[in-house]
């Protein structure tokens, strides 16, 4: 399974090399979503600097929970998802999925990590 994700982001960027760039300028973050995990599963930002979060399934629908920053969203297969979140505070901030997705689902979670 891993495997398969690797494959993907190698695809990715290669037919997406100007986009990449213009994501990386603008402050996005690509997040891929799979039973039961997410990709990557920690996310770092900063205070005050607003950033997206492009999520993305590559399996089946899945969610995307933050309480801390009173986010939830549905995740869809081969759909990008955007969320803009403009940090306020440090800290390590958990997010999970909170749609049943088999077996793992509990462990599908990851950490957004905002430094000063
Ligand atoms: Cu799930």
């Amino acid at each position: 399974m891993k495997r398969r994700v690797f494959a993907a982001l190698l695809i990715g960027s290669a037919v997406g090399g100007s986009l990449r760039l213009a994501a990386e300028t603008s402050n996005e973050v690509k997040i891929l979503a799979m039973k039961f995990d997410f990709t990557p599963d920690t996310v770092k930002a900063k205070v005050g600097q607003p950033m997206t979060l492009v999520l993305t399934s590559m399996d089946r629908i899945h969610g995307f929970k933050m309480p801390d920053f009173g986010i939830r969203t549905d995740i869809l297969p081969d759909q990008e998802t955007r969320v803009t979140i403009t940090p306020q505070k440090a800290g390590s901030f958990t997010f999970f999925c909170d749609i049943f997705c088999g077996d793992g689902h509990e462990e599908m979670n990851g950490t957004l990590v905002v430094e000063a």
